[in-house]
């Protein structure tokens, strides 16, 4: 094995998509799919509200003007927005207990304790993710303008980095949203990032991604979205949600672990070309054993992904090192 230098270009190497190699290479990562954004979406609830698509406005540039090593915005919520925290809040964690896989239910307990999660207020990105890094799982969040595009996104995990949403849902449909928001972020992926096997799991996804070809991006991305977003687990002989796009919307958790959808077993091979749908609630979902037979099973696929090259993630610089196999 050869170690390639930074920015040396190898006839290998040519026929390899870009992909950041450290941290701060995820100033360049931030394409954005807005086909559900209240600008362009005519079925977005904010598509007729000048006063929310003005406020998307500046969430927006906050994410923009972003700079990796930067501390996050605090940003002051309006008492419109809080009221559309509080109601999501107030019905989301009625349903935790009996819904939410153990791990979920755990961190959500100290995320109560220690980082200010209440229904009054919405807490900061800049508060969660110092909890994350520094008390849980090295983990942390940076501001997303929006939805990334999938081979963004899934770059960023490898970096156990978290792009994350500002701003809220509008307020007039708190119960589902199709994008993302800071409820899906602080309510649905949060939590769940503080447990060290799934911060594993989503990291070793985006390890898989980076370099790969659009076709396997596709594949990647799907298993993203059928695990860390809408993926069940079994527990104790019952079935629970650890998918953030579940835990952050009252309308599909209870739909979802309902005898309604097709539930299936996760198996990575037939998960990855399951045709997804996001605009409204799954027809089926898929079912993990655990979050260890889950990450066996991607490991295993991951292994089947040819790339002419190695990837070593280094945590002490948080980079990675390309190992040439030539
Ligand atoms: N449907 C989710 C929610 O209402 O919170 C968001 C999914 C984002 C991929
Ligand atoms: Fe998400």
């Amino acid at each position: 094995l050869k170690k390639v230098a930074d920015d040396v270009k190898t006839h290998r190497e040519e026929r390899v998509p870009w992909f950041p190699k450290k941290m701060r290479d995820l100033d360049k990562c931030h394409q954005l799919i807005n086909k559900y954004e209240p600008d362009l979406d005519h079925g977005h609830p904010g598509f007729t509200d000048p006063e929310y698509k003005k406020r998307r406005a500046f969430f927006t540039d906050l994410a923009f003007n972003y700079r990796a090593g930067d501390p996050l915005p605090r940003v002051e919520y309006t008492a419109q927005e809080t009221a559309t925290w509080r109601e999501v809040y107030g019905k989301l964690s009625s349903l935790y207990a009996t819904h939410a896989c153990k791990q979920y239910l755990e961190a959500f307990q100290q995320l109560e304790k220690c980082c200010g999660y209440q229904e009054d207020s919405i807490p900061q990105l800049q508060d969660v993710s110092r909890f994350l890094k520094a008390e849980r799982t090295g983990f942390q969040l940076r501001p997303a303008a929006g939805l990334l595009s999938s081979r963004d996104f899934l770059a960023s995990l490898a970096f156990r980095v978290f792009p994350s949403t500002q701003y809220i849902r509008h307020s007039s449909s708190p119960m589902h949203s199709p994008e993302p928001d800071c409820c899906h972020e602080l309510l649905g992926h949060v939590p769940m990032l503080a447990d060290k096997e799934f911060a594993q799991f989503s990291q070793a996804i985006g390890l898989v991604s980076l370099g790969s070809s659009d076709a396997e991006i596709e594949k990647l991305a799907t298993l993203y979205w059928f695990t860390i977003e809408f993926g069940l687990c079994k527990e104790n002989g019952s079935i629970k949600a650890y998918g953030a796009g579940l835990l952050s919307s009252y309308g599909e958790l209870v739909y979802a672990l309902s005898n309604k959808p097709e539930h299936k077993p996760f198996e990575p091979e037939l998960t990855a070309i399951h045709a997804y749908q996001d605009q409204t609630f799954q027809p089926v979902y898929f079912v993990a054993e655990n979050f260890e037979d889950a990450q066996a099973k991607l490991q295993k696929y991951a292994l089947k992904i040819k790339k002419p090259f190695f990837l070593h993630y280094d945590p002490l610089t948080c980079s990675v090192e390309v190992l040439n196999t030539a």
